[in-house]
């Protein structure tokens, strides 16, 4: 490894060790360990083509794959040899390993989950790939300006990614725009606008290198030779016209989490991979098929929520229109091929496109997209119409062309049937499934939590990293006093750790003994970092109305991210950073209570917080999480939740035990209701004293009081309109958190029902979740075990 890593230095960087900077050592590094994966990932390309098995097609907006360094290190079983390599090399591992920039080529949950998705695909050996689009541009850099979130541009492509493989032969012309004409019943479309689609390929392998799978992700790039007639004639924008139109389709990742960007843009993005992807698909099926009724046997085809739904039509048109199918029998193919994920109920997160915007862009999809609605109305009679009011309704097409469409939750998955597509389940009534949601544990335990990984393989042997379930057998441990006492210690040693690295970034001293009581994820009104921030206020009163009290001392630990549009969101932001500015410097709470909030929340600060966290706040309001994936990332490392009844906290609480769970709220039923009642919210303030005290504060600018009206908005539209039930369950969640108090103080107990979390998580494994995909959707398996039998 060490001479792998200096032949890099020398040859792919061209330095010599002694003027080789910290960057020069990682990109070495990487480059060494990516050598180490070309044979794994050579190998599963010719077992896929030589066993002829059905292939998946992951199609996702955003893949949220963070750093790449430490996971490919573990999953190639290298991860002590290389630190071993770079400490005998005379350098500091970990401040390399920091070097890496996160790879945030997605928002939240949805791009993260389909990063984890392709971590247990390779674990698993099903022959997969991941398609997106190599943003040059990932997720926002958020910074802190007096308390305000201020937003710049990420710009991890301005270094080398060392993990991917340029394919410059790889690329297709996307087109757009223009017309479509009509000859003795055959589509021509006539494009007004090309870009090329080219290809960067990165392997993905597997948990001891059993199985690589590839990362194809597009880039936009103009199709025709450079301008040099303009430039010779001076006209320097005009010769870099075509590059930089075509540039922009691939340039920034959307910022907006579950919400509809709304732009042409971003149509033209979703159509651009998905064209991309598929044209791929089509060209790797026909090198070696010929029957195209045969694709559903060999194809299956992913839909990460709509953002990819153009696929159906796409697919269809070059079916029809490239290989001469009649269309009737091709959207019955493509059915086959199809699923979809629906990740959200929030109205607003549904994309819908104008038809106007749909025909200017697509023309040709919109006529096939009538052609779909046409067939499945004539089938059935009643359904529902795919255009409504002059919108393309996204979610309905990829439903009509999905054979099987799965939520993310078991609760989630029966809203859907009820909600959203309540027509369409009518007459499918077994098209909607469920596929819970998981988290590889490679990443979100054998690397994050090195102590407790540690303890665990200690205890029952390193199975549990591709068998989670198998941490079951730690449950026999939770009334061991030594073995509870080597948990907390693994547990004390990431708060040191991360009280350390608190101190650096906000400047802020917390004891690391106090209960760490942590709530990331992105800034949502629905998440309620509103009513967690307003139960800290409160929380403040009661221990400066009596200082002397049995406290229990607690870190409020806060980070995300809002879209930076969404101007509640930012207000709920600068409201925390406010408090923490009051709370932090009151003498008289001192260490029984400290608001941090870290800026820039993301992938690695994740790997930082959760292994070091007491206590998970998942305390969305009933209904309107669809699952939640950090939920299972906490609880998997020993953090005790506090939870409302929502999303795959149902099953977190099944598995884990309620009397291991801080269950508080309304039911996703009972908050329909109480929406009903008039003046619902303004009711429950009068009714709670210590919530109606707080804001009072809030709107005498306790906490802003050079700006005393900051708030006014905020807290009035919580009187008026309170959609998301924040005043409703504010007392049970402020008595929930006195629970939580009482069962931190016995140390021990604490500690025997946070092991009883990690002992019973084993099931939220993101290789169950794939198998099940595996078994449901795809019906595809892997190649080296005999396929299918294995992992039904
Ligand atoms: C989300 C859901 O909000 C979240 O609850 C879920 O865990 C993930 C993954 O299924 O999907 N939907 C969505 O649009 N985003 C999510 O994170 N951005």
């Amino acid at each position: 490894m060490k001479d792998e890593i200096l032949h890099h230095i020398r040859y792919s960087l061209g330095k010599d060790a002694e003027h080789s900077s910290v960057y020069d050592w990682r990109i070495a590094l990487s480059l060494a360990l990516r050598d180490r994966m070309v044979d794994h990932w050579y190998r599963s390309t010719r077992e896929t083509y030589a066993s002829n098995a059905k292939r998946v097609y992951y199609l996702s907006l955003e893949f949220l794959m963070g750093r790449l360094v430490e996971d490919m290190a573990a999953n190639l079983g290298l991860d002590r040899e290389a630190r071993h390599a770079i400490e005998a090399l005379g350098q500091d591992y970990e401040e390399i390993v920091h070097d890496e920039p996160d790879a945030a080529l997605g928002n939240g949950g949805l791009g993260r989950l389909a990063a984890c998705f392709m971590d247990s695909l390779a674990t698993l050996g099903i022959p997969a790939y991941g398609y997106g689009i190599r943003y040059e541009h990932g997720l926002f850099e958020q910074k802190f300006s007096d308390g305000k979130q201020v937003e710049t541009a990420e710009t991890w492509l301005t270094q080398r990614h060392a993990w991917e493989f340029e394919r410059p032969e790889v690329k297709y012309r996307i087109q757009f725009g223009g017309h479509v004409e009509h000859h003795e019943g055959k589509a021509r479309w006539i494009s007004s606008e090309t870009v090329l689609a080219t290809a960067y390929d990165t392997p993905v392998i597997g948990w001891k290198g059993t199985w690589g799978n590839t990362l194809r992700l597009w880039s936009a790039k103009a199709p025709g030779a450079f301008d040099l007639e303009s430039f010779n004639r001076g006209d320097y924008l005009a010769a870099g016209r075509s590059e930089a139109l075509a540039r922009t389709i691939s340039r920034v990742l959307y910022p907006d989490d579950t919400t509809d960007a709304g732009k042409q843009l971003r149509l033209k993005q979703e159509y651009f991979f998905t064209a991309a992807s598929l044209m791929d698909l089509m060209r790797r099926y026909l090198s070696d098929h010929d029957d195209l009724r045969a694709l559903p046997d060999h194809v299956a085809i992913q839909l990460n929520d709509t953002h990819p739904a153009i696929a159906g039509p796409e697919l269809v048109r070059q079916l029809v229109d490239v290989h001469g199918l009649e269309m009737p029998e091709a959207i019955e193919i493509v059915r086959n091929c199809l699923g979809y994920t629906n990740h959200t109920l929030l109205p607003e997160a549904l994309e819908k496109w104008h038809v106007g915007l749909m025909a200017y862009v697509l023309p040709r999809h919109l006529e096939i997209i009538r052609a779909i609605d046409h067939d499945h109305r004539e089938r059935h009679p009643g359904s529902p119409r795919i255009i409504e009011h002059d919108h393309v309704q996204m979610g309905e097409l990829a439903f009509i062309m999905a054979h099987k469409v799965n939520g993310v939750s078991a609760l989630h998955s029966e809203l859907v049937k009820e909600t959203v597509f309540e027509d369409l389940h009518k007459i499918h009534p077994t098209r909607i499934i469920n596929q819970t949601n998981g988290i590889t544990p490679r990443r979100w335990l054998y690397t994050c939590n090195q102590p407790l990984s540690d303890l665990i393989t200690r205890e029952i042997g390193d199975g549990w990293v591709a068998d989670l379930e198998q941490l079951k057998a730690l449950n026999e441990k939770s009334g061991d006093k030594a073995f509870l006492a080597e948990f907390q210690a693994a547990k004390r040693a990431n708060k040191v750790q991360l009280a350390q690295w608190i101190r650096q970034t906000c400047g802020t001293e917390v004891n690391p003994d106090a209960m760490f009581d942590v709530q990331i994820k992105r800034i949502h009104e629905y998440k309620r970092q509103l009513m967690n921030i307003l139960e800290t206020v409160a929380l403040w009163n009661e221990i400066r109305d009596n200082p002397g009290g049995d406290w229990t001392p607690r870190v409020k630990i806060f980070g995300g991210k809002a879209a930076p549009g969404y101007h509640v969101a930012k207000q709920i932001i600068h409201l925390i950073n406010d408090v923490a500015t009051r709370i932090n410097n009151d003498p008289v709470t001192g260490d029984l209570l400290k608001v941090v909030y870290p800026p820039n929340y993301n992938v690695t600060m994740a790997e930082n917080l959760i292994p070091a966290a007491d206590l998970s706040e998942q305390i969305s309001t009933a209904g309107k999480e669809a699952s939640g994936t950090g939920n299972m990332k906490f609880a998997l490392n020993g953090a005790l939740t506090i939870g409302t009844l929502d999303g795959a906290n149902v099953e977190i609480r099944e598995h884990v035990g309620a009397e291991n769970f801080f269950l508080f709220g309304l039911t996703a039923q009972e908050v329909q209701e109480r929406r009903l009642q008039h003046g619902f919210a303004r009711a429950a303030i009068e009714a709670s004293p210590r919530l109606s005290r707080v804001l009072g504060q809030i709107v005498d600018g306790v906490f802003c009081p050079d700006e005393v009206t900051r708030y006014h908005e905020l807290v009035g539209n919580l009187y008026d309109h309170d959609y998301f039930l924040v005043t409703c369950d504010f007392d049970s969640y402020f008595d929930a958190q006195r629970r939580v108090d009482v069962a931190y103080r016995s140390k021990t107990g604490w500690a025997a029902m946070a092991l009883k979390n990690t002992a019973n998580m084993g099931w939220f494994s993101s290789d169950r979740t794939i198998q099940g995909y595996a078994r449901d959707i795809w019906h595809a398996g892997p190649v080296n075990t005999g396929g299918m039998e294995k992992i039904a």
